[in-house]
């Protein structure tokens, strides 16, 4: 419910955007309300997207006022909210819908073509869909529309290309609330022992094609338990569509347009099934090798001996233990040298894949090991909440101890990036705000998200920036430069005596854009020798190093931190997604710097 709502809303958005308005022109009014009005249905989208309690809930204990207690909810908005709830429609926007016949929910996912674009191709060329825009790009018309060109008309199918890519798999902070959800109700179905989201899910990783759902039920053979399971599984009312069914097992389509798998299995084989299931192929292939070196047999029904009875199979570390094996964190079960290192001592072979001298499996960072954030925006620029507001959710619902505010610089007109001036005025302001809330345990570090321009220079002069405590540069411009000049850019940053931390270091959204090019090798070298930081964007769209790169980075002890990139209270959630993708990245927790107190944290920046 919640998703669907936040995307009508933004697509509300989106449509206004684009300079349509109701027939009865009511938008029209004023132009600086119609972008008040824009900017409250997209911050009501990302409220509502991120709550956890659904709305329709809400909305049956509380009413109205309940949807007026969220955050950047107004009355029009808890309106046109109940009007779903209660009708599974908004007519406002199905009325604005009629005004233009553009596939709106589609072409806005196209990123990089906004809303002004869509229109001005739909005035020219009548194209509704994405399908009609490729026709269109190939076929060289929009080239000729005033303003276009060639090389717009190749980026336009190039953002296609990435789009009908990214549609076969879904980030995985976006699907995260529902699966955990559906992880937690299966749990509490009678019948059910364990229930847990397998696959690549489990495994963290950055996008997910499908979800596997695995249960064990105690019923052993009691085929009605089963059916009773599988009959809940596929009537859930996120079913969009049942694609098959058997005595242990269902595939359905859900709304969200994507595929979940369930599997059923007793309780004394759920170990084995989901070291199965969890994958990845690759790693479950390897296990079962070893299993045969040892004159043993693995399978999803459990570990078996050379008489076919089973030996192993209740759970994970059961199975992992039998095999001669320390049990293995998901996050690293790609067959990337995890094995070798689980062999129990005295069992060690000769392994052709590099571990960089390590003898013993990583101690990965754990997901309640940060105590701080060091990448969060405010209301002084493209953030939708206060320094107050952004620190006390930080504390109060996230249990963090410290954060830091890296509003954009003067260079990002786009966000209302600060000055010089503004930055020192909200400096004064952080320090203020501290001093009021003294024994709260929790402290807001001043800093800024400053831009590397085009030759490798900060946009904010240094004098200023060292009176900054967390300064971060990044790159928001310029992205086709070639790969020298690109990697010159951030070695020049790293190079800065002022910065401490590089955000985002390539730029890239998965799904929509690649980033910008950059020899990774050569930034991490350097990194180490600056002593300057490798930041892990934990936003979902980013997770930026990726987990390859985080490995580099830690096997040459380039230090990391972990931030949420937020820009709402809600976004601190995205930190587990950082964390999961530096355990992919064999991170341990001596890695990462904001695992420490500010204060020790601030001794070990450069
Ligand atoms: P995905 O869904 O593409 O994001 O990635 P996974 O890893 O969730 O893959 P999926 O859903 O095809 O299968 C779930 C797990 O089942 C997979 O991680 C390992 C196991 N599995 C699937 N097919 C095979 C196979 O042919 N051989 C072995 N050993 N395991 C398999
Ligand atoms: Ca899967
Ligand atoms: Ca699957
Ligand atoms: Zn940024």
């Amino acid at each position: 419910m919640n998703l669907e709502i936040a995307n009508i809303f933004r697509e509300i958005a989106y449509i206004l955007e684009m300079g349509v308005t109701e027939k009865d022109g009511e938008d029209q009014k004023s132009k600086l309300g119609l972008i008040f009005k824009i900017r409250s249905y997209k911050k009501a989208a990302d409220v509502i997207e991120n709550l956890y309690t659904e709305v329709d809930e809400l909305y049956k204990t509380e009413k109205i006022n309940g949807l007026l207690k969220l955050p950047s909810v107004g009355k029009a908005i808890a309106l046109k909210i109940e009007e779903y709830v209660l009708t599974g429609k908004i007519h406002y926007y199905e009325d604005l819908k009629k005004v233009i016949p553009v596939n709106v929910s589609e072409l806005m996912n196209l990123e990089g073509i906004g809303p002004k674009t869509i229109m001005t191709l739909y005035s020219n060329l009548k194209i509704q869909d994405i399908a009609e825009l490729e026709n269109a790009a190939r076929g060289g018309r929009i080239r000729s529309i005033a303003g276009f060109s060639q090389k717009r008309e190749e980026a336009i199918l190039k953002k296609i290309q990435f789009f009908r890519k990214g549609k076969e798999r879904r980030l995985i902070g976006e699907i995260y609330p529902l699966v955990k959800e559906i992880e937690s109700r299966l749990a509490n179905v009678s019948g059910i022992k364990h229930a847990v989201a397998a696959g690549s899910f489990r495994r963290m990783r950055e996008t997910i094609g499908d979800v596997d759902f695995l249960v064990s039920t105690s019923a052993e053979g009691d085929n009605s338990t089963k059916t009773r399971i599988i009959d809940y599984f596929i009537n859930m009312p996120e079913v969009r569509e049942i694609v098959g069914k058997g005595a242990a097992k269902a595939f359905v389509k859900l709304k969200n347009g994507m595929d979940a798998d369930l599997l059923v299995v007793p309780e004394e084989s759920f170990g084995a099934a989901l070291q199965y299931f969890t994958g990845s192929k690759e790693h479950g292939v390897a296990v079962r090798k070893v299993a045969l070196s040892r004159g043993l047999k693995l399978n999803e029904w459990g570990v078996f001996d050379a008489n076919n009875s089973r030996v192993a199979g209740r759970t994970e570390e059961e199975v992992y233990q039998t095999l001669g094996l320390d049990w293995i964190s998901p996050e690293i079960r790609e067959d990337k040298g995890e094995i070798e290192l689980a062999l129990r001592k005295g069992a060690h072979q000769h392994s052709k894949k590099s571990s960089k001298g390590r003898t013993k499996l990583p101690q990965l960072i754990e997901y309640n090991d940060l105590q701080g954030d060091l990448q969060v925006h405010s209301n002084y620029t493209d953030g939708t909440f206060s320094i107050e507001e952004m620190a006390q959710n930080a504390r109060i619902k996230f249990g963090l101890k410290y954060l830091a505010i890296t509003d954009h610089t003067t260079s990002l007109k786009l966000a209302n990036g600060l000055n010089g001036q503004e930055l020192m005025d909200q400096s004064n302001r952080i320090a203020e705000i501290n001093d009021a809330n003294k024994d709260n345990g929790f402290e807001i570090l001043s800093g800024a998200e400053v831009n590397i321009q085009k030759d490798g220079s900060l946009d904010i002069p240094n004098n200023i920036l060292d009176r900054l405590e967390i300064v971060g540069a990044a790159i928001h411009s310029n992205f086709s430069l070639p790969i020298d000049v690109q990697t010159n850019r951030l070695l020049e940053a790293a190079k800065n005596s002022s910065v401490d931390i590089i955000f985002h270091p390539t730029g890239r959204m998965i799904n929509r854009r690649d980033g910008y090019p950059v020899d990774m090798i050569k930034l991490i070298e350097t990194a180490r020798d600056t002593k300057t930081v490798l930041e892990v964007d934990a936003h979902y769209n980013r997770l930026d190093l990726k987990d390859e790169h985080i490995r580099m980075a830690v096997e040459n002890k380039v230090n990391l931190v972990i931030d949420s990139d937020a820009h709402h209270p809600l976004h601190f959630a995205f930190l587990r997604f950082g964390i999961g993708q530096a355990r992919r990245g064999w991170a341990e927790k001596s890695s990462i710097l904001n695992t420490l107190p500010a204060s020790k944290l601030l001794d070990s920046l450069k």
